[in-house]
């Protein structure tokens, strides 16, 4: 497969708040028809075999994952948001939805485990 015939594709795990940014990303830009999405349910058969599928091409299989171009597999929300900002020439900064949501639920759910980590941490030593 050329460059000029394959879809990207991305990797998304339900309720994972990394792979809601670029879900909400592809769905605001309207790019979401030009990229194949593998969803999948933690735990599951299919969860197992995505992880079969990219551990032999990443160092570290996280989540989101995608094949941005043949045989060029990232893992990075950031990353694979830009790639895909740079092909449709949008700036993410200016995108209501997807801002509302890294600024807002995303940034604060970040906020809530790192501090929920550091008090587990100062619970365990206590
Ligand atoms: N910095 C990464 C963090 C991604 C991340 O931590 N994803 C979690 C799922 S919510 C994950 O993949 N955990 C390890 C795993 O499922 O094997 C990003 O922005 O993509």
């Amino acid at each position: 497969m050329t460059s000029a015939t394959f879809k990207p594709i991305v990797y998304l795990k339900e309720n994972c708040p990394f792979c809601l940014k670029v879900r909400l990303f592809l769905l605001e830009s309207g790019l979401a028809p030009d990229v194949e999405t593998r969803d999948f349910v933690s735990d599951s058969e299919h969860e197992k075999k995505i992880r079969a599928e990219l551990q032999p091409h990443l160092d570290k299989v996280s989540f989101p994952a995608a094949q941005l171009e043949p045989g060029r597999y990232v893992t990075e929300s950031d990353d694979i948001v830009a790639f895909f900002a740079a092909k449709a020439g949008r700036d993410p900064a200016g995108m209501t939805v997807y801002r509302n949501y890294v600024d807002g639920v995303f940034a604060m759910s970040m906020k809530l485990w790192k501090e929920n980590q550091e008090l587990k941490k100062a619970a365990s030593v206590a």
